[in-house]
C-alpha cells in the first residue's frame, strides 16, 4: 500500500478510502504497516445504530446523514446486516435515497460482510473503523440488526449506541435481554406517528428505572417519526452531548478479542486475553491496534 495512496486517504479522498478499505479486508501486501503508520488520536465519533428489524434504522441514519452534514461534518456509513450483506439498496431502504449522498464527498456509505468472527461484526471493523478516521471523518455510524451477537459487540466499538424501538415493541421489551438495556446510551422510540407511543415510553422509562440507578445517570429516550425527521435534531444533540472518551469495559474486551486473533494468527504461543485487556486499559484506549500487537510477534 503505496504512501501517495496514504496521502490521498489522509487527505479525504473517497476513492482512496474506499481502496485502501478493500486493500486492508483483503489483507494486501504491506497492510499490517499501513495499520500501524494510521495516526488513531484522531478524534471522530463512533455511533453504533441497532434495534429490531424495521424499526427504522435506515430512515434514521439516512436523516442524521443530513443533520449531521448540514453542519459541515463529513460522515460515513457502515451497514452490517447478516441477512443481506451486498444488498445495499435493500440495507437502507431504498436507493433512491442513497442517490442523494452518492455524489457528496462528505458521505461514505459502504455496506460489510459480517462474517461472525467477531460475533456479528465484520472481522475488519475495528480497523475500517480506523481508516474511516484517518480520512478525517468525523463521524461513523455503524448500523446492526438488533438480533443475535452484533447489538452487544456494537457497543464494544461504538462511542454511544443508540437503540431504537418501536411502540409496539412492548412485548419485545418485556423480553428484551438485560444486555440490550445495559449497552444504550440513547433509546429512540421511532414511529411514534403510530398509536401507543407515549404509553410504549412510559412502560419503558419503567423498565429503565433501575438501570439509571445503577449508571447514575439518565438515559436519554428521543421520540422519533424518521420519516419526516421528526426528532432527529434532537437526537443528534443528544448523540453530540454523549461524552465519547470514556473507555468502557466492552471497549476493552472488544480489543483484546481482536489483538488476541490476530495475535494468534502468527503464533500458536498461549497468550490470555485477559492480559491484552489489562494492558489495553493502561493505554486508556488510546491504542493503534497493530503497533501494539507488534511485540507479540
Ligand atoms: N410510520 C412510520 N414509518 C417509518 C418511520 N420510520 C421509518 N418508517 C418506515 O419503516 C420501514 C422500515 O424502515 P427501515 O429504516 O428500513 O428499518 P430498519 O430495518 O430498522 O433499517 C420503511 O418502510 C420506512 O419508511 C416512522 O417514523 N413512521
Ligand atoms: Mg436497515
Amino acid at each position: 500500500m503505496s504512501d501517495t495512496l496514504k496521502f490521498q486517504l489522509i487527505e479525504g479522498d473517497i476513492k482512496s478510502l474506499a481502496r485502501c478499505i478493500s486493500l486492508v479486508e483483503n489483507e494486501a501486501p504491506g497492510y499490517e504497516a499501513f495499520m500501524q503508520s494510521l495516526n488513531t488520536s484522531n478524534k471522530g465519533q463512533i455511533i453504533g445504530i441497532t434495534g429490531p428489524p424495521g424499526a427504522g434504522k435506515s430512515t434514521i441514519t439516512d436523516a442524521l446523514i443530513g443533520a449531521f452534514t448540514a453542519d459541515n461534518k463529513k460522515v460515513a456509513v457502515l451497514c452490517v446486516d447478516p441477512s443481506s450483506p451486498f444488498n445495499l439498496g435493500a440495507l437502507l431502504g431504498d436507493r433512491i435515497r442513497m442517490s442523494e449522498w452518492y455524489n457528496n464527498p462528505n458521505v461514505y456509505i459502504r455496506s460489510l460482510a459480517s462474517r461472525g468472527s467477531l460475533g456479528g461484526l465484520n472481522p475488519k471493523i475495528i480497523e475500517i473503523s480506523e481508516i474511516i478516521k484517518a480520512a478525517q471523518f468525523d463521524i461513523v455510524i455503524i448500523e446492526t440488526v438488533g438480533v443475535g451477537q452484533s447489538e452487544i459487540e456494537i457497543a464494544g466499538l461504538a462511542d454511544v449506541t443508540v437503540v431504537v424501538l418501536v411502540p409496539e415493541s412492548g412485548d419485545e421489551i418485556q423480553t428484551m435481554k438485560a444486555g440490550l438495556m445495559e449497552i444504550a446510551d440513547i433509546f429512540v422510540v421511532n414511529k411514534s406517528d403510530r398509536e401507543g407511543a407515549d404509553a410504549f415510553i412510559n412502560t419503558l422509562k419503567q423498565m429503565l428505572a433501575p438501570v439509571f440507578h445503577h449508571k447514575q445517570q439518565e438515559i436519554p429516550i428521543v421520540k422519533t417519526i424518521a420519516s419526516t425527521k421528526e426528532g432527529i435534531e434532537l437526537l443528534k444533540e443528544k448523540i453530540t452531548a454523549t461524552n465519547t472518551s470514556k473507555v468502557n469495559d466492552r471497549k476493552s474486551w472488544l480489543l483484546a478479542e481482536r489483538a488476541y486473533q490476530l495475535i494468534r494468527s502468527k503464533r500458536m504461543q498461549d497468550i490470555e486475553k485477559s492480559d491484552l485487556k489489562k494492558e489495553i486499559e493502561n493505554n486508556e484506549g488510546l491504542i493503534n491496534l497493530y503497533q501494539f500487537i507488534k511485540k507479540y510477534y
